[in-house]
């Protein structure tokens, strides 16, 4: 990865670009294994059209040391019997903190130590802070996208191992009254 000058990088909401533009990521129901309590829930919907569940574009600056990546996701709207779409979510191994910035949509910031769990609800304008060595996963809680802006230590890493071994601690369903909450293991 190059050094990047400064510069400005504009995000276009409607064309969900970000220019100029790094690498983009889109992450299918089949990328979830493992993820959703329900595992034959899952499957059918894998078999059912594998639906896009989040995309993440970012901006140029690459992942290394000292600098200051920052990406775009947006997590489309959905249940897989009842458990709100979501990001798989991960650890950063080198344990540093991250700060997302709600863009549009409503979602939720699950954070797990490994031993408690903490929701921070995101709506656009709200700055939701991950101190290092909290996983986290982000959850559209709402009926539209919900995209929020990441800025992360460029040599930060990311464990997607220890939310499958770990899990999160809770996980987010939709209930009656919006958001419910359930023992990760039970469910
Ligand atoms: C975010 C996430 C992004 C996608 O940029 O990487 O929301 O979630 P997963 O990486 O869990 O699939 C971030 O937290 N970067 O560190
Ligand atoms: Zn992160």
């Amino acid at each position: 990865a190059l050094p990047v000058p400064p510069m400005s990088i504009r995000f276009d909401q409607s064309a969900g670009t970000l220019s100029p533009e790094g690498p983009t990521l889109t992450r299918r129901m089949s990328d979830l294994e493992g993820l959703f309590r329900d595992h034959a829930a899952w499957q059918k919907a894998v078999a059912d059209g594998d639906p896009v569940v989040y995309s993440v574009i970012s901006s140029p600056v690459p992942e290394i040391d000292r600098e200051l990546p920052q990406s775009i996701t947006t997590i489309q709207p959905g249940t897989t019997a009842g458990e709100l779409w979501m990001t798989k979510g991960h650890q950063h191994p080198n344990h540093q903190g991250e700060i997302y910035l709600g863009i549009s949509g409503r979602g939720g910031l699950l954070m797990f130590d490994g031993t408690e769990t903490r929701w921070v609800e995101m709506t656009p304008g709200t700055i939701g802070y991950m101190p290092p060595g909290w996983a986290h996963r982000s959850v559209n809680i709402g009926d539209e996208p919900y995209s929020f802006l990441a800025v992360y230590p460029g040599g930060a890493g990311h464990d997607y191992g220890w939310v499958l071994e770990h899990g999160m601690g809770l996980r987010a369903l939709s209930g009656t009254d919006g958001v419910e909450f359930v023992d990760y293991v039970e469910g």
